[in-house]
Protein backbone atom coordinates (compact mmCIF):
# COMPACT_ATOMS: atom_id res chain seq x y z
CA UNK A 1 0.00 0.00 0.00
CA UNK A 2 1.30 3.01 -1.11
CA UNK A 3 1.28 6.50 0.84
CA UNK A 4 0.52 10.14 -0.44
CA UNK A 5 4.24 10.81 -0.26
CA UNK A 6 5.84 7.82 -1.97
CA UNK A 7 3.51 8.76 -4.63
CA UNK A 8 4.27 12.39 -5.02
CA UNK A 9 8.09 11.80 -4.74
CA UNK A 10 7.84 9.67 -7.81
CA UNK A 11 5.26 11.76 -9.56
CA UNK A 12 8.19 14.52 -10.07
CA UNK A 13 6.92 17.01 -7.60
CA UNK A 14 9.14 19.36 -6.13
CA UNK A 15 10.13 19.36 -2.69
CA UNK A 16 8.60 22.78 -2.34
CA UNK A 17 5.05 21.66 -3.93
CA UNK A 18 5.16 18.55 -1.86
CA UNK A 19 5.11 20.48 1.39
CA UNK A 20 2.05 22.67 0.03
CA UNK A 21 0.23 19.76 -0.88
CA UNK A 22 0.79 18.20 2.67
CA UNK A 23 -0.40 21.29 4.09
CA UNK A 24 -3.50 21.32 2.58
CA UNK A 25 -4.45 17.60 4.01
CA UNK A 26 -2.82 18.67 7.29
CA UNK A 27 -5.77 21.25 7.29
CA UNK A 28 -8.17 18.53 5.60
CA UNK A 29 -7.51 15.83 8.12
CA UNK A 30 -8.96 18.55 10.64
CA UNK A 31 -11.77 19.24 8.96
CA UNK A 32 -12.46 15.95 8.31
CA UNK A 33 -12.21 15.06 12.29
CA UNK A 34 -14.17 18.24 13.09
CA UNK A 35 -17.06 17.56 10.31
CA UNK A 36 -17.48 13.66 12.03
CA UNK A 37 -17.66 15.70 15.61
CA UNK A 38 -20.82 17.23 14.03
CA UNK A 39 -23.36 18.36 16.61
CA UNK A 40 -21.30 16.51 19.24
CA UNK A 41 -19.22 19.65 18.87
CA UNK A 42 -21.63 22.05 18.71
CA UNK A 43 -20.53 23.55 15.38
CA UNK A 44 -23.11 22.47 13.31
CA UNK A 45 -26.04 25.88 12.04
CA UNK A 46 -25.03 28.85 10.47
CA UNK A 47 -23.32 31.80 11.23
CA UNK A 48 -24.40 35.61 11.02
CA UNK A 49 -22.81 36.44 8.27
CA UNK A 50 -22.93 36.05 4.57
CA UNK A 51 -19.59 35.73 2.47
CA UNK A 52 -18.89 38.07 -0.29
CA UNK A 53 -20.72 35.49 -2.41
CA UNK A 54 -23.75 36.46 -0.72
CA UNK A 55 -24.69 32.86 0.98
CA UNK A 56 -24.95 32.39 4.47
CA UNK A 57 -21.87 31.13 6.57
CA UNK A 58 -22.24 27.59 8.35
CA UNK A 59 -20.13 27.47 11.36
CA UNK A 60 -18.03 24.47 9.26
CA UNK A 61 -17.67 27.13 6.46
CA UNK A 62 -15.35 29.33 8.55
CA UNK A 63 -13.77 27.12 10.77
CA UNK A 64 -12.78 25.00 7.66
CA UNK A 65 -11.46 28.39 5.83
CA UNK A 66 -9.40 29.85 8.89
CA UNK A 67 -8.19 25.75 8.81
CA UNK A 68 -6.52 25.84 5.40
CA UNK A 69 -5.90 29.71 5.59
CA UNK A 70 -3.72 29.57 9.11
CA UNK A 71 -2.11 26.51 7.73
CA UNK A 72 -0.85 28.09 4.46
CA UNK A 73 -0.10 31.69 4.99
CA UNK A 74 2.78 30.28 7.40
CA UNK A 75 3.99 28.02 4.49
CA UNK A 76 7.43 29.44 3.05
CA UNK A 77 6.68 28.33 -0.31
CA UNK A 78 2.72 29.97 -0.21
CA UNK A 79 2.72 33.67 -1.97
CA UNK A 80 -0.94 34.16 -1.48
CA UNK A 81 -4.49 31.99 -0.91
CA UNK A 82 -7.91 32.98 -2.28
CA UNK A 83 -11.03 31.46 -0.98
CA UNK A 84 -14.40 31.62 -1.71
CA UNK A 85 -15.38 32.54 1.83
CA UNK A 86 -12.62 35.31 1.71
CA UNK A 87 -13.60 38.67 0.25
CA UNK A 88 -9.86 39.11 -1.42
CA UNK A 89 -6.47 37.20 -1.44
CA UNK A 90 -4.40 36.97 1.24
CA UNK A 91 -0.67 37.78 1.68
CA UNK A 92 1.79 34.83 2.43
CA UNK A 93 5.01 34.91 2.11
CA UNK A 94 6.66 37.52 -0.57
CA UNK A 95 9.10 35.26 -1.96
CA UNK A 96 6.47 32.20 -2.07
CA UNK A 97 6.18 30.73 -5.65
CA UNK A 98 2.88 29.13 -5.47
CA UNK A 99 -0.61 30.30 -4.92
CA UNK A 100 -3.62 28.32 -3.32
CA UNK A 101 -7.34 28.46 -4.14
CA UNK A 102 -9.80 26.72 -2.55
CA UNK A 103 -13.76 26.14 -1.60
CA UNK A 104 -12.68 25.34 1.59
CA UNK A 105 -15.76 23.24 2.44
CA UNK A 106 -18.25 22.92 -1.03
CA UNK A 107 -21.48 21.93 -1.00
CA UNK A 108 -21.95 22.62 3.29
CA UNK A 109 -25.61 23.76 2.64
CA UNK A 110 -25.75 19.46 2.93
CA UNK A 111 -23.59 19.56 6.57
CA UNK A 112 -27.02 19.93 8.64
CA UNK A 113 -28.71 16.81 7.26
CA UNK A 114 -25.30 15.04 7.11
CA UNK A 115 -24.98 14.14 3.30
CA UNK A 116 -21.65 14.72 2.15
CA UNK A 117 -19.45 18.00 1.96
CA UNK A 118 -15.56 18.37 0.68
CA UNK A 119 -12.77 20.60 -0.33
CA UNK A 120 -11.46 21.58 -3.26
CA UNK A 121 -8.28 23.29 -4.20
CA UNK A 122 -6.11 24.32 -6.91
CA UNK A 123 -2.46 25.62 -7.20
CA UNK A 124 -0.57 27.88 -9.33
CA UNK A 125 2.91 29.03 -9.91
CA UNK A 126 3.53 33.65 -9.40
CA UNK A 127 4.27 34.31 -12.46
CA UNK A 128 5.15 37.53 -11.36
CA UNK A 129 6.70 39.21 -7.99
CA UNK A 130 3.08 40.51 -7.14
CA UNK A 131 2.15 40.26 -3.47
CA UNK A 132 -0.68 37.49 -2.82
CA UNK A 133 -3.07 39.87 -1.63
CA UNK A 134 -3.17 41.67 -5.11
CA UNK A 135 -5.81 39.20 -6.86
CA UNK A 136 -4.03 40.06 -10.36
CA UNK A 137 -1.17 37.34 -9.72
CA UNK A 138 -3.97 34.72 -9.31
CA UNK A 139 -5.22 35.60 -12.49
CA UNK A 140 -4.33 32.71 -14.75
CA UNK A 141 -6.67 30.59 -16.39
CA UNK A 142 -6.81 26.96 -15.59
CA UNK A 143 -4.21 25.67 -17.92
CA UNK A 144 -1.65 26.97 -15.79
CA UNK A 145 -2.91 25.19 -12.57
CA UNK A 146 0.21 22.51 -11.49
CA UNK A 147 -2.16 20.72 -9.13
CA UNK A 148 -5.82 20.60 -8.45
CA UNK A 149 -7.44 17.76 -6.23
CA UNK A 150 -10.39 17.54 -3.64
CA UNK A 151 -11.19 15.33 -0.45
CA UNK A 152 -14.50 14.00 -0.27
CA UNK A 153 -15.78 14.21 3.33
CA UNK A 154 -18.04 10.90 2.74
CA UNK A 155 -18.13 7.36 4.69
CA UNK A 156 -14.71 7.35 3.62
CA UNK A 157 -12.41 10.35 3.91
CA UNK A 158 -10.76 10.24 0.03
CA UNK A 159 -8.38 12.54 -1.62
CA UNK A 160 -8.52 12.73 -5.45
CA UNK A 161 -5.14 14.68 -6.44
CA UNK A 162 -3.44 15.38 -10.21
CA UNK A 163 -0.44 17.16 -10.51
CA UNK A 164 -0.47 16.85 -14.11
CA UNK A 165 0.30 13.51 -15.06
CA UNK A 166 -3.19 11.31 -14.22
CA UNK A 167 -5.71 11.20 -11.53
CA UNK A 168 -4.95 9.36 -8.38
CA UNK A 169 -6.97 8.27 -5.13
CA UNK A 170 -6.34 7.95 -2.27
CA UNK A 171 -8.60 6.75 1.14
CA UNK A 172 -7.21 8.49 4.62
CA UNK A 173 -6.26 5.27 6.94
CA UNK A 174 -8.10 7.29 10.12
CA UNK A 175 -5.69 4.35 12.35
CA UNK A 176 -2.41 6.24 11.22
CA UNK A 177 -3.85 9.87 9.75
CA UNK A 178 -2.42 8.92 6.19
CA UNK A 179 -3.85 8.89 2.76
CA UNK A 180 -3.25 5.26 1.24
CA UNK A 181 -3.21 5.19 -2.24
CA UNK A 182 -6.27 3.05 -3.69
CA UNK A 183 -6.86 4.11 -7.40
CA UNK A 184 -4.16 4.98 -9.87
CA UNK A 185 -4.60 6.77 -13.03
CA UNK A 186 -8.56 6.94 -12.57
CA UNK A 187 -10.44 6.86 -16.52
CA UNK A 188 -13.79 8.88 -16.82
CA UNK A 189 -15.92 6.13 -19.60
CA UNK A 190 -16.39 8.18 -22.49
CA UNK A 191 -20.00 7.85 -22.73
CA UNK A 192 -22.78 7.73 -20.13
CA UNK A 193 -26.66 7.74 -19.82
CA UNK A 194 -26.39 9.74 -16.37
CA UNK A 195 -26.98 13.57 -16.03
CA UNK A 196 -26.43 15.87 -12.82
CA UNK A 197 -28.28 19.02 -13.07
CA UNK A 198 -30.70 20.94 -10.33
CA UNK A 199 -34.26 20.91 -12.68
CA UNK A 200 -35.93 23.72 -10.53
CA UNK A 201 -34.05 26.21 -12.82
CA UNK A 202 -34.68 24.66 -15.99
CA UNK A 203 -37.55 27.77 -16.59
CA UNK A 204 -34.38 30.40 -16.45
CA UNK A 205 -31.62 27.89 -18.73
CA UNK A 206 -30.76 29.37 -22.11
CA UNK A 207 -32.55 27.16 -24.99
CA UNK A 208 -29.58 25.07 -26.34
CA UNK A 209 -29.71 23.39 -22.29
CA UNK A 210 -33.52 23.73 -22.31
CA UNK A 211 -32.93 21.08 -25.73
CA UNK A 212 -30.41 18.82 -24.64
CA UNK A 213 -32.71 17.71 -21.52
CA UNK A 214 -35.85 17.81 -23.32
CA UNK A 215 -34.06 15.11 -25.15
CA UNK A 216 -32.89 13.12 -22.43
CA UNK A 217 -35.99 13.02 -21.04
CA UNK A 218 -37.78 11.55 -24.17
CA UNK A 219 -35.54 8.35 -23.57
CA UNK A 220 -35.41 5.80 -26.38
CA UNK A 221 -37.27 7.04 -28.91
CA UNK A 222 -35.77 10.38 -28.69
CA UNK A 223 -32.94 11.64 -30.44
CA UNK A 224 -29.98 10.54 -28.24
CA UNK A 225 -31.76 7.25 -28.26
CA UNK A 226 -31.02 5.87 -24.51
CA UNK A 227 -32.51 5.58 -21.39
CA UNK A 228 -31.12 8.65 -19.11
CA UNK A 229 -30.75 8.43 -15.42
CA UNK A 230 -31.01 11.93 -13.28
CA UNK A 231 -28.86 12.62 -10.09
CA UNK A 232 -28.60 15.37 -7.91
CA UNK A 233 -26.69 15.89 -4.86
CA UNK A 234 -25.97 19.53 -3.94
CA UNK A 235 -22.35 18.62 -3.29
CA UNK A 236 -20.43 19.46 -6.23
CA UNK A 237 -17.20 17.37 -5.04
CA UNK A 238 -19.80 14.36 -4.85
CA UNK A 239 -20.88 14.39 -8.24
CA UNK A 240 -17.92 14.75 -9.40
CA UNK A 241 -16.55 11.73 -7.66
CA UNK A 242 -19.53 10.04 -8.68
CA UNK A 243 -18.65 10.85 -12.50
CA UNK A 244 -14.47 9.73 -11.68
CA UNK A 245 -15.91 6.11 -10.70
CA UNK A 246 -18.93 5.22 -13.01
CA UNK A 247 -19.09 8.13 -15.70
CA UNK A 248 -21.77 10.68 -16.29
CA UNK A 249 -22.32 14.56 -16.45
CA UNK A 250 -22.55 17.53 -14.46
CA UNK A 251 -23.72 20.60 -15.19
CA UNK A 252 -24.71 24.38 -13.33
CA UNK A 253 -24.88 26.07 -16.93
CA UNK A 254 -25.69 29.46 -17.42
CA UNK A 255 -29.60 30.89 -16.02
CA UNK A 256 -30.98 34.13 -16.28
CA UNK A 257 -31.95 34.64 -12.68
CA UNK A 258 -28.95 37.10 -12.00
CA UNK A 259 -27.54 37.87 -16.05
CA UNK A 260 -24.82 39.94 -14.16
CA UNK A 261 -23.28 36.58 -13.24
CA UNK A 262 -22.01 33.71 -15.59
CA UNK A 263 -23.60 31.12 -13.87
CA UNK A 264 -23.65 29.66 -10.08
CA UNK A 265 -20.46 28.07 -9.83
CA UNK A 266 -16.82 29.95 -9.59
CA UNK A 267 -13.93 29.89 -11.63
CA UNK A 268 -10.61 29.69 -9.75
CA UNK A 269 -11.60 27.05 -7.09
CA UNK A 270 -14.76 25.40 -8.57
CA UNK A 271 -14.41 24.95 -12.51
CA UNK A 272 -10.63 24.93 -12.73
CA UNK A 273 -9.76 22.33 -10.16
CA UNK A 274 -12.65 20.35 -10.93
CA UNK A 275 -11.79 20.74 -14.78
CA UNK A 276 -8.21 19.61 -14.83
CA UNK A 277 -9.05 16.69 -12.26
CA UNK A 278 -11.55 15.76 -15.07
CA UNK A 279 -9.50 16.32 -18.09
CA UNK A 280 -6.72 14.00 -16.62
CA UNK A 281 -9.14 11.23 -16.19
CA UNK A 282 -10.12 11.33 -20.15
CA UNK A 283 -12.99 13.41 -19.22
CA UNK A 284 -13.93 16.96 -21.18
CA UNK A 285 -15.15 20.32 -19.45
CA UNK A 286 -16.75 23.06 -20.85
CA UNK A 287 -18.64 26.11 -20.64
CA UNK A 288 -21.32 25.05 -23.53
CA UNK A 289 -19.23 27.28 -25.88
CA UNK A 290 -15.34 27.00 -24.55
CA UNK A 291 -13.06 25.00 -22.54
CA UNK A 292 -13.49 26.14 -19.11
CA UNK A 293 -9.86 26.07 -18.98
CA UNK A 294 -9.44 28.52 -21.47
CA UNK A 295 -11.86 31.00 -19.56
CA UNK A 296 -9.27 34.02 -18.72
CA UNK A 297 -10.65 35.42 -15.22
CA UNK A 298 -11.23 38.60 -14.61
CA UNK A 299 -11.72 38.14 -10.51
CA UNK A 300 -10.54 36.00 -8.09
CA UNK A 301 -14.38 35.48 -7.53
CA UNK A 302 -15.60 35.43 -10.91
CA UNK A 303 -18.76 32.90 -11.80
CA UNK A 304 -18.46 30.34 -14.69
CA UNK A 305 -21.24 27.67 -16.90
CA UNK A 306 -20.15 24.49 -15.71
CA UNK A 307 -20.86 21.22 -18.08
CA UNK A 308 -18.24 18.32 -17.47
CA UNK A 309 -17.97 14.63 -17.00
CA UNK A 310 -17.94 11.94 -20.07
CA UNK A 311 -16.24 13.33 -23.03
CA UNK A 312 -18.71 11.99 -25.77
CA UNK A 313 -21.43 13.54 -23.66
CA UNK A 314 -19.81 16.91 -23.03
CA UNK A 315 -19.09 16.79 -27.08
CA UNK A 316 -22.90 16.24 -27.51
CA UNK A 317 -23.95 18.86 -25.17
CA UNK A 318 -21.29 21.38 -26.73
CA UNK A 319 -23.05 20.56 -30.38
CA UNK A 320 -26.06 21.80 -29.33
CA UNK A 321 -24.90 24.82 -28.11
CA UNK A 322 -23.01 25.18 -31.71
CA UNK A 323 -26.28 24.56 -33.34
P1 LIG B 1 -28.07 24.32 -5.79
C1 LIG B 1 -22.79 23.97 -3.33
O1 LIG B 1 -23.30 25.17 -2.75
C2 LIG B 1 -22.52 24.27 -4.79
O2 LIG B 1 -21.60 25.30 -4.90
C3 LIG B 1 -22.05 23.00 -5.50
O3 LIG B 1 -21.30 22.18 -4.68
C4 LIG B 1 -23.34 22.34 -5.92
O4 LIG B 1 -23.21 21.55 -7.08
C5 LIG B 1 -24.28 23.52 -6.17
O5 LIG B 1 -23.75 24.63 -5.43
C6 LIG B 1 -25.68 23.24 -5.69
O6 LIG B 1 -26.47 24.34 -6.06
O7 LIG B 1 -28.56 25.56 -6.54
O8 LIG B 1 -28.60 23.05 -6.36
O9 LIG B 1 -28.22 24.40 -4.29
Amino acid sequence: MKRLDQILANGGVNAELELVIKDILVACKDINYKLRQGDLAGILGSTEDENIQGETQKMLDVISNDLLKDTLVTNPYVRGVGSEEEDYTIAANSDGKYLVTFDPLDGSSNIDVNLSVGTIFSILEAQNNQPGNNQEVFLQNGRKQVVAGYVLYGPSALLVLTTGSGVNLFTLDTNIGEFILTKQAIQIPVDTAEFAINMSNQRFWEPEMKQYIDDCLKGETGPLGKRYNMRWVASMVAEVHRILIRGGVFMYPYDNRDPSKAGKLRLMYEGNPMSMIVEQAGGASSTGRMDIMDVTPKGIHDRVPVILGSKNEVEKIVGYHKK
